[in-house]
């Protein structure tokens, strides 16, 4: 049970009357997001999420908030529809009709549903969590396809682009501006051979990879489970714009196949578990129905190397810069972070042939060249 959160009176007051959360509302930490506030408020018999939106790293949060409306929306006319079987999350809007409170002090606030009796995981310890969290997945990307992508804004532009995260990390290697290269220079001469997946990532955009509504951040840890193991809810819907299925494939990898989570500093355990990855896939083409073209599938395994080299790329840009990103517990933490996510990207180059044999064969979307 996480400690109890006192909010500062002017906040509280704020969220008081934005959604008449009372003064004796217990409020607790929620969830291990590395970016927003999240805190679940227990308000009598009424549990709900509320959320601090990071507006250093999303901008501009009424187009956030605009996309946000637009998604749960539309997954809840797709479940009441009974083409998406799974449970959307459920703004709750201010008093005055409002999908988030603006605050005196700047600050962005958004209150959801609470779904209860579930739970989320880190690592998966099981195969059969890998196929439940590529079907659940799959699904969201299906179901989302559906959507009026013209209402969709790009909340981080360029969030997942292989070439500036690069160039942002040779950059941040070059300024060195906390003196900290030195120490991180075997990472860092790892992270430079990221360089081979450009070419490859060029010619996917050249082929016509298809451009999508994707979730951009399918940690395992943003699907809601259920005391059994099923796959109740997707969570965290800030990143949801357009992208590729590469980016959520690949994220599911990051997070699924290997035993340790991402700042484990157990290096020796870090790596690829097939079979974990065969479920993976086997639940992502199932769930995704005949959504995916040829090229999709066949570069699913590219994916996780494009993903898991920019999430290794963004932690050590992040630790070269001063920590100024991602929220951290202690020194180091993100070159930790980097070293481990480096080491996955190391293993899934040397097994990708490996791997990819292992995505079965679907009915796949005829090719959109
Ligand atoms: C951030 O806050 P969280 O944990 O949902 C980040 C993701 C990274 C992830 C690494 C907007 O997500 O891209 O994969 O940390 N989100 C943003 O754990 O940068
Ligand atoms: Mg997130």
């Amino acid at each position: 049970m996480s400690a109890t959160v006192e909010l500062e009176p002017g906040i509280a007051d704020g969220l008081r009357h934005a959604w008449g959360i009372g003064i004796h509302a217990n409020c607790t930490s929620l969830g291990h997001g590395l970016i927003n506030r999240t805190l679940l408020v227990a308000d009598g018999d009424r549990r709900c999420v509320l959320q601090r939106i990071n507006t250093n790293v999303f901008p501009d949060p009424a187009l956030l908030m605009r996309n946000y409306r637009a998604v749960t929306a539309h997954l809840a006319r797709q479940h009441a529809g009974g083409r998406y079987a799974y449970s959307t999350l459920e703004l709750v809007p201010t008093s005055n009709g409002d999908a988030a409170a603006v605050l005196p002090d700047g600050s962005w606030w958004r209150l959801y549903n609470y779904v209860a009796d579930t739970c989320t995981f880190n690592t998966a310890d099981h195969p059969a969590t890998a196929l439940e969290a590529g079907r659940g997945f799959g699904a969201f990307a299906a179901a989302l396809s559906g959507l009026d992508a013209s209402g969709i804004g790009e909340v981080i532009p360029h969030f997942h682009d292989p070439e500036r995260r690069f160039a942002a990390f040779r950059k941040a290697l070059a300024d060195d501006r906390m003196g900290r290269a030195a120490d991180a220079a075997q990472t860092c001469a790892a992270a430079l051979a990221y360089a081979d997946v450009l070419p490859h990532w060029r010619s996917l955009l050249a082929r016509g990879l298809p451009r999508r509504i994707t979730h951009n951040d399918c940690k395992l840890n943003n699907l809601l489970f259920d005391a059994v193991g099923r796959a109740i809810c997707v969570i965290d819907l800030d990143t949801v714009m357009p992208g590729s299925v590469l980016f959520d494939f690949g994220d599911m990898c990051r997070t699924m196949l290997s035993p340790v989570p991402e700042d484990s500093t157990d290096l020796a355990r870090v790596g690829v578990r097939h079979d974990y990855f065969a479920a993976l896939a086997r639940g992502y083409v199932e769930g995704s129905g005949d959504m995916l073209t040829p090229l999709e599938r066949d570069n699913l395994v590219f994916g996780a190397r494009l993903i898991v080299g920019v999430i290794g790329l963004r932690f050590l840009t992040d630790y070269l810069d001063g920590d100024r990103y991602f929220r951290t517990t202690h020194p180091g933490h993100n070159l930790e972070r980097a070293r481990n996510q480096l080491a996955l990207y190391a293993a899934l180059t040397a097994q990708q042939d490996a791997l990819q044999a292992l995505v079965p064969a679907s009915p796949c979307a005829d090719e959109r060249a």
